[in-house]
């Protein structure tokens, strides 16, 4: 089969903007959907013209795609003490009521949006694994796989995180009744993990989760780390090994102290000290880091999972974004509990809590990049890649002639028309994008090669919609 050939006005890079830019994306040669060659400065005679401003897909790297059908119904004074342990009381409730139909029907639903809004990978932190009393469904592996299934669907990439959810806390105190259906021995976690490794393809990558440090027991925590190593991988899965690892560790105040009681150690500390944290690491809300944490993970190369909107809608806390970018250290972002689904959105908030807090202007710009939108979409692509364990994040050919391939072809093409971006230029449309896009300038999206939004419509939009008002009028009824 022959490859295909686009050409881009002007494309980003990770160090910046080049012109004229020709793609060529694989029919079949390696893995359909790879970029082959990638080229500045030619005029491609017959390639297919995508646009003026054209930007890698942004991996969204933590998602609970169930949450977005409960997003804005905890919003009402429930105890005047609200707080993240009350909401959390909601979702169970909510959680407790989706079988895998209604899962696959919100999560499709989800996709779609994150599709059209310029997500192009999701990370699913999946622990919704049994029936609701705890019992395993007819096949064990029947929520995971309404994901996938969503995930196909809608054509988003995805990293699947089955997670590992055992106690209801640091002293080891069982499930409470509405988290059974969260729960796995280790061998069953290892079963379904190697069942759906054996799916793995361009669109599909398998890692692990463990939920957070309350939920998983230490001896639990080596009994996984040592079962991943060497198990079997599909074939057709994309290329690298990498199998990423995630786990949420210092999101809440009372956690770090719950910790501190049980372990004597905060939980960044704590985790360091025990675990291999290494580049395949995602730590999800490392909102409460002290220094000494902070410049130990940040040498490790594991990447720090923010997700500003839930955190700052869940009254988390602020990351110390300024000295872990100071440390090189590698972050990217996620939409978690999708209050808003919106790659600029949370990176806006990333940077304006900053602000908000230090008094002070373009906190994550740096001398060598003083563009504080490019620092920001630059570093959640290639941290977000990472998290998702898929060669995705930036436009790298593979040569034709060699084995190796290049990263997914996944690109958006942003709304050149819109009367925001007149006059805007290389030095300033990622800003103005960023800071500025209220209205959605994501025009068309393709991922692994094939679109999938065209003018700002998914190409199954209605249908998805459809079927998830329908389920959700059911669930709510
Ligand atoms: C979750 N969400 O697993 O959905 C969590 C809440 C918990 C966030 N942390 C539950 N944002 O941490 O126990
Ligand atoms: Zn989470």
């Amino acid at each position: 089969m022959s490859s295909r050939q686009f050409h881009a006005g002007n494309a980003w890079f990770a160090d910046g903007w080049r012109r004229d830019v020709c793609f060529e994306v694989d029919s079949g040669r390696y893995y359909p959907g790879a970029l082959l060659e990638v080229q500045p400065e030619v005029q491609a005679q017959g390639a297919e013209a995508l646009g003026r401003w054209i930007v890698p897909g942004m991996p969204n790297l933590h998602s609970h795609a169930f949450q977005r059908a409960m997003a804005g119904l905890a919003e009402r004074r429930g105890d005047p003490a609200d707080s993240f342990w009350t909401w959390r009381e909601v979702m169970y409730a909510f959680a407790g009521k989706l079988g895998p139909d209604d899962l696959r029907a919100i999560a499709t639903q989800l996709y779609v949006e994150m599709l059209k809004a310029g997500y192009t990978q999701v990370c699913e932190f999946h622990y919704l694994h049994q029936q609701a009393d705890g019992k395993a469904y007819a096949d064990p592996a029947a929520m995971s796989l309404a994901l996938v299934e969503a995930a196909q669907e809608a054509g988003i990439g995805l990293t699947l995180l089955p997670t590992l959810y055992m106690s209801g806390g640091f002293d080891g105190r069982p499930l409470g009744e509405r988290q059974r259906r969260f729960a796995h021995d280790v061998d069953g976690y290892l079963r379904l993990l190697e069942r759906l490794r054996l799916l793995e393809n361009a669109h599909l990558r398998i890692g692990v989760a463990l939920h957070s440090l309350r939920a998983v027991p230490e001896d639990a925590m080596h009994a996984v780390l040592s079962g991943i190593n060497g198990m079997p991988q599909s074939p057709s899965s994309a290329p690298g090994s990498m199998m990423p690892i995630h786990i949420h560790i210092a999101e809440q105040i009372g956690e770090v102290q719950d910790c501190l009681a049980a372990r004597n150690a905060r939980p960044i500390e704590w985790l360091l000290d025990h675990a291999p944290v290494d580049a395949r690491w995602c730590l999800v809300h490392a909102t409460h880091i002290n220094e000494s944490e902070l410049g130990r993970l940040a040498a490790t190369r594991a990447t720090v999972g923010l997700c500003p909107t839930t955190e700052a809608n869940l009254g988390d806390g602020v990351f110390p974004l300024k000295n872990w970018l100071d440390a090189e250290g590698s972050i990217g972002i996620g939409s978690d509990s999708h209050i808003s689904v919106s790659p600029i959105e949370e990176l806006r908030w990333l940077e304006y809590a900053q602000r908000l807090l230090t008094r002070h202007r373009n906190i994550s710009a740096s001398e060598a990049e003083p563009s504080t939108g490019a620092v920001l979409y630059g570093s959640a692509l290639h941290g977000g890649a990472n998290a998702s364990g898929v060669p995705i994040g930036s436009f790298i050919g593979g040569d034709p002639e060699l084995p190796s391939v290049g990263n997914r072809a996944d690109l958006l093409v942003l709304d050149e028309t819109s009367p925001l971006l007149a006059g805007r230029d290389a030095s300033n449309l990622i800003d103005t994008w960023i800071f500025a896009g209220n209205s959605n300038l994501v025009r068309d999206v393709m991922v692994n090669g094939d679109w999938v939004v065209r003018d700002f419509r998914h190409r199954d939009e209605a249908r998805i919609a459809a079927r998830y008002r329908a389920v959700i009028a059911r669930l709510h009824a």
